[in-house]
C-alpha cells in the first residue's frame, strides 16, 4: 500500500516539473524570443533611424530595441521584416537579434554609419555576462531537467518499501524483505509438495524445531541456524519454503539474494543487519533467502581488485549475523541456490548453515504425485494414465511437469475438446521436449529421402541393439531446430556400463551411415548427433575411467575449484591418448553401425519408404517389418500391461 502511494507521488513531482519547464520554455518564446535578422536589414534599419539601442550581448549577437511607435500599429519598419501579426509595439521592447561575425568590424561600420545619418542610437555592452548565463541555463537546461529526473529515478528505485512511511530515501540500508506472518494466509502447505520426500521430511523438522523448541533442546541439543536448499531449477526450492511459511504459523521474512545488492556501498551490508534485527523482535521466525549465490559466491574468486568489495561485505556481515545470534534466539534461516559449487565453503560451514538439503530432480513415482498435483485443476477425459506420462517424462522437475499440464490443457482447447484426453498430453510432451512443429518447412525430395534414411537407421540400431534406449517413435516432420527425430524413451539407471554407452553411441551414429549407405555421401545434419557422441565418449575416456588405455583415472574435478585455471590436468602425451582412444571408441561405432546396417539394407529401404510415406512410424509399425524387438523391452511390458497405444 505503501508502494502504491509513494508511486503516486512521484508521479506528480514528475508532472509538476514537467509541467514547470514547459513553462519556462513557453515564457521564454513568448516574451523574449527576437526576430532573427541579418546585418544588413539592421543597417537598414538603424539608417532610417528608429533603433533606441542596440545591446551587444555576446560575442557574436546583438540585440536590437525600437524606439517607441507612435503610430501603435504601423510597426513596419521594412516590408521584409515587419511583424505580420501587427502587435503593438512597446518601448524599449526587444524586437530583433542577429549575428556578428567581427565585433571590431561591426562596431567601426555602426559607428560610421551613426555619423553620416546623425543618430542618437545607444551601443552597450554591459550584459554580456548576465547572457551569458541566460544562454546556458536555456541551453543546457534540458540537461538539468535530464538530470534532476534521473536523480529522482534513482532515489526512487533504491527506497524501499519495507517500514518507514513512504519509503523514502533514508531508506536504502533496510532490508527489502517481505514479511508474511499470522496474518497472511499463504495457502501453501506440505500436501501441496508433491515428491521430495527427503527434503520435506528435513524441512517439516525445522518447523518443528520452531513450533516446540524445547523438545529438542531439553536432551542438549541446538537448534540449526540454516538450511540450504539446493537442487537444479524448476525442483521446488521455493515451493519448499512457500510451505514453510504456509504451516510454520511463524512469521517469515522472504527475500532475494539479489535484494542486497546495491550500487552504493555499505547498502548491502547495512540491509542484512536491518534484516536480522528485524527478525530477532519477531523471533521465533524464519528467513528465506532464494537464490543465495547472488551473495555467497566465493569471496576472492575472479575478482578485479576490489570490484567485488561489496558482495564480499555483503556476505561477510551475513557470516558474522549468522555467527553472531545466540542458539536460543531462534531465528532460522532457509536459503536455496542451484550453484552449490559457487557457494562460499564459510558458508556452509556448521554453524551457518548446518543442513544441507539437496533437492533432486523427480523419480518416476515422485513424477507421479506431480502429475497428481497438477492434473487435479484440469478437466482430465478417462483414458489419461498417470503412470504412463510419468514414466513419458524422464529428466523433467517439477516445473516442466507443471507446463506439460498447462500446454495439454491449452493443446485440448484448441481443438475445442471436450475433456483433455492423453494424446494432448504426448503432444504437449513432445512439445515440450522438442519444440513447435513446423509442418510447413519446405524441404526439398531429395532431402526429405535423406532425412528419412537418417532417422530409419537410428530406429533399427536402436531396435537390434540389447542396451540402446528403447525406441517410442521416428518422424521426418521438422520440429523445432530438427528435421526430424527418433524419440526414445531411455531406461532410468542410476548406473551406466560401458555396453550401454556404446550402443547408445552406435545408435546416435547410425543416422549418419545410414545416409552414407543409401547415397553414398554423408551431410552436415548429424552435427547434434556427433556432438552427443563426442561428450559420451570422451567422458568414457577421461571422466568415468572406462578406457583400457588410460585406465582407472579420472580428469573430472567436482569441487569445481579449477574453473579459472586453464592448465589441463594431464601432459601432452596423455592428452594424445585421450583423444586417440575417443576417436577410436567413435570409429568403432560407426563401423559397427554401417554393418549392421549394410546386412539390413532391404529393411532400412523399407523403413525409409514407409516414413516417406507415413511421416510418423511406432512402435507397432516397426514391430510389423521387424518382428518384435530381439530384447526384452521395458516399455514392451508396461503397455501391455496398461493396454495403451502410444499414438
Ligand atoms: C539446419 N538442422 O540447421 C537444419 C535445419 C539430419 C535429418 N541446417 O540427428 O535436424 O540439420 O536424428 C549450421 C550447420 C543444426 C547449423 C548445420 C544446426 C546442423 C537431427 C543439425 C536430422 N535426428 N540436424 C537428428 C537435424 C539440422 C544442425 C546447424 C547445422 C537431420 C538432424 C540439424
Ligand atoms: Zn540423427
Amino acid at each position: 500500500m505503501i508502494n502504491k502511494k509513494n508511486r503516486n507521488n512521484f508521479f506528480w513531482i514528475y508532472i509538476a516539473i514537467f509541467i514547470i519547464f514547459l513553462g519556462i520554455f513557453f515564457l521564454k518564446s513568448s516574451f523574449s524570443n527576437p526576430k532573427k535578422i541579418n546585418q544588413d536589414i539592421f543597417f537598414n534599419i538603424l539608417s532610417k533611424g528608429k533603433i533606441e539601442k542596440i545591446i551587444v550581448k555576446h560575442k557574436e549577437i546583438v540585440h536590437v530595441y525600437l524606439k517607441k511607435n507612435k503610430n501603435k500599429y504601423s510597426n513596419s519598419i521594412d516590408n521584409n521584416i515587419s511583424n505580420e501579426k501587427g502587435f503593438i509595439i512597446q518601448q524599449n521592447q526587444l524586437q530583433y537579434e542577429f549575428e556578428i561575425g567581427d565585433l571590431q568590424l561591426f562596431q567601426n561600420k555602426f559607428e560610421k554609419y551613426k555619423k553620416l545619418y546623425n543618430l542618437d542610437t545607444i551601443i552597450d555592452f554591459k550584459n554580456q555576462q548576465d547572457y551569458t548565463i541566460t544562454k546556458f541555463f536555456f541551453d543546457y537546461g534540458i540537461f538539468f531537467i535530464l538530470l534532476i529526473l534521473f536523480w529522482i529515478f534513482l532515489f526512487r528505485r533504491i527506497s524501499t518499501t519495507g517500514g518507514g512511511p513512504g519509503g523514502q530515501i533514508f531508506n536504502i540500508g533496510k532490508s527489502k524483505a517481505r514479511l508474511f506472518d499470522e496474518n497472511d494466509d499463504i495457502k501453501t502447505t506440505f500436501k501441496d509438495v508433491a515428491g521430495l520426500e527427503g527434503a520435506k521430511e528435513e524441512v517439516e523438522e525445522i518447523v518443528e524445531f520452531l513450533k516446540n523448541p524445547n523438545k529438542y533442546t531439553k536432551l542438549g541439543g541446538k537448534i540449526p541456524k540454516g538450511a540450504l536448499l539446493i537442487g537444479p531449477p524448476g525442483t521446488g526450492k521455493t515451493l519448499l519454503a512457500k510451505a514453510v511459511a504456509g504451516e510454520a504459523k511463524v512469521p517469515f521474512f522472504s527475500l532475494s539474494g539479489s535484494d542486497f545488492v546495491e550500487m552504493f556501498v555499505g547498502v548491502g551490508a547495512s540491509r542484512v543487519r536491518d534484516l536480522f534485527d528485524k527478525a530477532k523482535e519477531k523471533s521465533p521466525c524464519i528467513i528465506f533467502i532464494d537464490e543465495i549465490d547472488a551473495i555467497g559466491r566465493a569471496r576472492g574468486k575472479s575478482s578485479i581488485a576490489g570490484s567485488n568489495d561489496e558482495r564480499e561485505n555483503t556476505l561477510n556481515q551475513l557470516l558474522t549475523e549468522m555467527d553472531g545470534f545466540g542458539t536460543n534466539t531462534n531465528v532460522i534461516v532457509l536459503a536455496a541456490t542451484n550453484r552449490s559449487d559457487i557457494l562460499d565453503k564459510a558458508l556452509l560451514r556448521p554453524g551457518r548453515f548446518d543442513r544441507t538439503i539437496i533437492v533432486d530432480p523427480p523419480e518416476l513415482n515422485e513424477r507421479k504425485e506431480i502429475f497428481n498435483v497438477h492434473l487435479k485443476k484440469l478437466v482430465l477425459s478417462k483414458n489419461v494414465d498417470i503412470d504412463f506420462l510419468a514414466r513419458q517424462t524422464p529428466g523433467f522437475s517439477g516445473a516442466d511437469i507443471a507446463n506439460v499440464c498447462n500446454e495439454s490443457a491449452l493443446i485440448a482447447a484448441r481443438k475445442n475438446g471436450e475433456s483433455i484426453v492423453n494424446k494432448d498430453f504426448l503432444e504437449a510432451i513432445d512439445r515440450i521436449i522438442g519444440g513447435l512443429e513446423k509442418k510447413n518447412k519446405i524441404i526439398k525430395p531429395n532431402e526429405r529421402k535423406r532425412i528419412a534414411y537418417h532417422e530409419a537407421g537410428h530406429a533399427i540400431i536402436s531396435w537390434l541393439l540389447e542396451h540402446a534406449a528403447s525406441l517410442v517413435k521416428v518422424t521426418i516432420i521438422p520440429r523445432g531446430k530438427s528435421l526430424g527425430s527418433a524419440w526414445y524413451l531411455p531406461e532410468e539407471r542410476q548406473l551406466t556400463t560401458p555396453e550401454q554407452m556404446k550402443d547408445e553411441i552406435c545408435s546416435l551414429l547410425a543416422g549418419r551411415s545410414a545416409e552414407e549407405i543409401a547415397f553414398n555421401s554423408i551431410s552436415t545434419g548429424a552435427l547434434n548427433d556427433l556432438e552427443r557422441v563426442t561428450k559420451q565418449a570422451q567422458s568414457m575416456v577421461a571422466i568415468f575411467g572406462l578406457n583400457e588405455k588410460i585406465g582407472n583415472i579420472s580428469y573430472y574435478d567436482s569441487t569445481g575449484q579449477n574453473e579459472f585455471n586453464f592448465s589441463k590436468p594431464y601432459s601432452e602425451k596423455t592428452a594424445q591418448i585421450i583423444d586417440e582412444e575417443i576417436s577410436k571408441i567413435i570409429t568403432e561405432q560407426y563401423k559397427r553401425a554401417k554393418k549392421i546396417l549394410k546386412n539390413n539394407e532391404k529393411k532400412l529401404d523399407m523403413l525409409a519408404n514407409e516414413l516417406l510415406k507415413k511421416e510418423v512410424l511406432f512402435r507397432e509399425d516397426l514391430k510389423k517389418i521387424f518382428g518384435n524387438r530381439p530384447f526384452p523391452d521395458e516399455i514392451e511390458e508396461l503397455l501391455k500391461e496398461k493396454n495403451v497405444s502410444v499414438s
